[in-house]
């Protein structure tokens, strides 16, 4: 590729993919709506909002390849909520259809499912069943990736996250956890293969005890290497295994489930 941007660079997932993205283009283009530091070697800096139509357009001019996770990443007001994931996802995909189409990542998250509970097994043919607002802003962004596949052809993956974090938080994260090798490894081979289509992933690494079925995308080639279990002796020790009643045991998308609604 020759230019590859990353939406919401100075985040969590932004930050490691800054620096583990770095061999994907020629050019890195790094954007956020907060500051990015100085631009390295390979790398532009674009600082801007996700939900300014204009910048946006401008900021995917030249782009070969988006890895967008830019965007409100957990339950918020509706308002904030609308402009980072709905306007802002909605905006991207207009500057991508003007811009000749690049291939897109998208950052959806495992709240676009997480009303299901945990004694279901579920792929990426079961009916969404958002927990939050915010999982409701990723349903509306898989549902934006599929039109402008089917209508302008434009290949997404939607990647339902699980919990991508250094280690699992918590014993449900034990199996929602995805590590960062095994997500790397999964831009890599979105934008290896030939033809991508428009699929939904479940972003999960390979622990013991999970909930999703990714068969459905074995044509990537991506062979997820890392395990929770190593991380479960210390999490019991640290906060003692969760009751049978709590939302964290019940729901796929834990605490997700049971939050209100946080008004303005
Ligand atoms: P984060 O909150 O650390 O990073 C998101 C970035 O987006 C921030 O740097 C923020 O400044 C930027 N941003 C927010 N609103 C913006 C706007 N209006 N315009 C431009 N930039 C804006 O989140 P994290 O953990 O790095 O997640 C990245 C993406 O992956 C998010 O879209 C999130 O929803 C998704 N995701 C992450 C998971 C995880 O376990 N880390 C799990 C599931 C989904
Ligand atoms: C998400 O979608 C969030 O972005 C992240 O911060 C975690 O809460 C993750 O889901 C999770 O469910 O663990």
């Amino acid at each position: 590729m020759k230019r590859l941007l990353i939406t919401g660079a100075a985040g969590g997932l932004g930050s490691m993919c800054r620096t583990r993205l770095a061999h994907m283009a020629e050019t890195i283009r790094l954007s956020d709506i907060s500051a990015l530091g100085d631009a390295g070697p390979n790398e532009e800096i674009v600082q801007c909002d996700l939900g300014d139509a204009q910048a946006v357009e401008a900021l995917v001019v030249g782009c070969d390849g988006i890895v967008h996770l830019g965007g409100r990443s957990v339950e918020d007001r509706w308002e904030v909520i609308r402009n980072a994931n709905i306007d802002g996802v909605l905006n991207l995909y207009e500057a991508a259809r003007k811009t000749g189409g690049p291939r897109i990542v998208f950052a959806s998250s495992n709240h676009a499912i997480g009303f299901y509970r945990q004694t279901e097994h579920i792929d990426a043919t079961a009916p969404t069943r958002p927990d939050s607002l915010y999982g409701v802003s990723k349903v509306f962004g898989e549902a934006i990736a599929s039109m402008y596949h089917d209508k302008f052809g434009i290949e997404t993956a939607s990647i339902r996250i699980g919990s991508c974090f250094p280690e699992p938080k918590n014993h449900r994260m034990l199996s929602t956890w995805l590590s960062a090798d095994d997500f790397v490894a999964l831009i890599e081979r979105i934008f290896a293969v030939p033809v991508l289509g428009c699929p939904i992933i479940y972003g999960v690494s390979d622990n013991q005890a999970t909930w999703w079925d990714n068969s459905a995308v074995s044509y990537l080639g991506w062979r997820p290497m890392d395990n929770s279990e190593p991380f479960r002796p210390r999490l019991d020790a640290a906060m003692g295994t969760p009751s049978a009643d709590a939302p964290d045991a019940i729901y796929q998308g834990g605490g997700f489930a049971t939050d209100g609604i946080h008004e303005t």
